[in-house]
């Protein structure tokens, strides 16, 4: 039935090839003189769609609109924005299969991955409508004090800005909209260039919703052009962030300085990169780890922050894990992603590009035993690569590829496990596979990163069931679907009545 229901969703989706979408502002879709076009990387002649590109004078309209709406947005019921994400969620479940074959047709996710991140973008809207109520008026503090009232109570920041990554363009997109906006927060969000068509079609149901105008603005454009205005704009109070170490280094940078007419301090919000170990040791069940490895390192092709793109084997699991893995991988189909393979292409000329440069380089660095190359076909079908023999410091055990590159450490024991995956710059997440309590249990202390998985088949999470987010060079560590997360974007204020 799912399978039927996909197909038609495919044929309609693709029916559509073409067509043009406008930019959101202030409740009403608009053009613009100029476009972004969106190509399917399973065979990039075919577009997509287009969408207007929004340049400066949008960005300030949107600004103005967002701001303009902040006025009464900030004060409705609780109950009343939390009702529109579930408006916004229902709708989600309403149009899922043709969400799903979007994600197909403009990023290359097979159905599976394309399945789970409707259903995440799902669960993200209705778990921030229900945690937003535990931070609505006057639940906070009220403290005793002789001859006076005290209360402390949250109030929301004001406009902010979006930017968000190709990866997740439903999910993560929808998450950091939906998160600031239903405690009373307005944005403007400006999707990755490559998704352009996917948000115009989350805001299609925004609108559907009926969110009050200027609440949600929709501004595609390029990151370097409106996105970078927008983060160095006066009106912008705070800026939520997914995409790379290096945009978001800088726009960490760039939001810190004054600019003429601010009043504020923005606040800023990174998630960015990782570079994710799952350690093997001797006492695993190799036959779980392989599957594990498998989905975490090469679901949609390796491109998430979340992929496995180290794999750490103490000395005595090598040979029998390897085995097991490499004849795993070997089997595993790539193609156009509307035919459900395991992997399907890389997102963009770019990531090709990029990923293809990584795997020359890991040539000098390790020793390639599986994929390494371009497939034939049209799209940016890159073989599932595998290299053993990296050292830990190599730029391939270091960097992140964001693609179906697993780089294979050798190490003696676990205490060197534990080392090496700890020796990047990330600390987004980690796996342990293993069957001594002893090896989890020290782990739980010294695997330092954000979200641990201990004998588990991926390293994704569970909206409202582990808070997402990692230590150092991860980013700020907001714990994307966890129960703190919307505080980040509220403020206490606090109120002494002497009676
Ligand atoms: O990311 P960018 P890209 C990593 C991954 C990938 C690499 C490049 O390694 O290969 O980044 O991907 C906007 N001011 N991740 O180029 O550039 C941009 O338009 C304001 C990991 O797509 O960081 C897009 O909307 N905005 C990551 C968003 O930033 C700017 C997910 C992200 O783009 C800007 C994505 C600027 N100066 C990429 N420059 C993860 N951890 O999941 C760009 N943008």
């Amino acid at each position: 039935e799912a399978k039927r229901e996909m197909r038609e969703a495919l044929r309609r989706v693709k029916a559509e090839f073409g067509r043009h979408w406008g930019l959101y502002i202030d409740g009403a879709w608009m053009d613009t003189g100029e476009k972004i076009l969106s190509l399917n990387p399973s065979a990039p002649k075919e577009v997509v769609g287009s969408v207007a590109k929004a340049g400066r004078a949008e960005a300030e309209a949107a600004l103005e609109a967002a701001w303009r709406a902040f006025r009464t947005w900030k004060d409705w019921p609780q109950e009343d924005r939390s009702r529109l994400l579930l408006k916004a969620a229902a709708l989600m479940k309403r149009r899922r299969r043709e969400l799903e074959a979007a994600l197909v047709y403009e990023i290359g996710k097979n159905w599976t991955e394309a399945s789970a991140e409707v259903a995440e973008a799902i669960d993200f809207l209705e778990y921030y409508a229900r945690q937003a109520l535990r931070y609505k008026y006057p639940s906070v503090e009220v403290v005793p004090f002789p001859g006076e009232d005290n209360e402390s109570f949250y109030i929301p920041l004001g406009a902010g800005v979006v930017i968000a990554p190709w990866n997740f363009p439903i999910a993560i997109f929808t998450g950091m909209i939906a998160g600031p906006v239903v405690v009373g927060n307005t944005v403007v969000a400006k999707p990755a260039e490559d998704t352009v068509v996917i948000a115009a079609k989350v805001f299609e149901i925004f609108h559907e919703a009926g969110f009050p105008p200027g609440v949600v603005n929709l501004l595609p454009g390029e990151g370097r052009e409106v996105g970078a205005y927008l983060v160095e704009h006066p009106r912008t109070r705070f800026i939520n962030f997914t995409g790379s170490l290096e945009v978001g280094l800088w726009i960490h940078e760039r939001a810190a300085k004054l600019a003429p007419g601010q009043k504020w301090i923005k606040r800023v919000f990174l998630e960015l990169g990782g570079k994710d170990a799952l350690i093997v040791d001797e006492t695993a069940d190799f036959d779980a780890a392989t599957e594990g490895i498998l989905i975490s390192a090469y679901g949609f092709q390796g491109q998430k922050c979340s992929a496995a793109s180290r794999l750490i084997v103490t000395e005595k699991a090598f040979e029998p894990l390897m085995e097991r893995v490499l004849k795993r991988a070997e089997r595993l189909v790539v193609g156009p992603a509307e035919e459900n393979p395991d992997l399907g292409p890389v997102a963009s000329r770019a990531q090709e590009e990029k990923v293809l440069s990584y795997i020359e380089i890991g040539k000098g660095e390790g020793q390639l035993v599986l994929g390494g190359e371009r497939l034939e076909g049209e799209g940016y079908f890159i073989a599932p690569t595998v290299f053993t023999e990296v050292p830990p410091t190599a730029k391939i055990a270091q960097e992140e590829i964001f693609g179906p590159v697993l780089s294979v450490i050798r190490v003696k024991d676990f205490s060197e496990a534990l080392e090496v995956a700890n020796g990047t710059v990330y600390g987004l997440t980690g796996g342990v596979y293993s069957r001594k309590r002893e090896h989890l249990e020290r782990a739980r202390r010294e695997f330092h990163v954000g979200n641990l998985y201990f004998n588990r088949k991926i390293t994704g999470a569970l909206v409202g069931v582990q808070p997402f987010g990692g230590f150092h060079l991860s980013g700020t560590n907001t714990k994307a679907g966890g129960p703190d997360y919307l505080l980040h974007f509220l403020e206490m204020k606090t109120v002494a009545e002497r009676f």
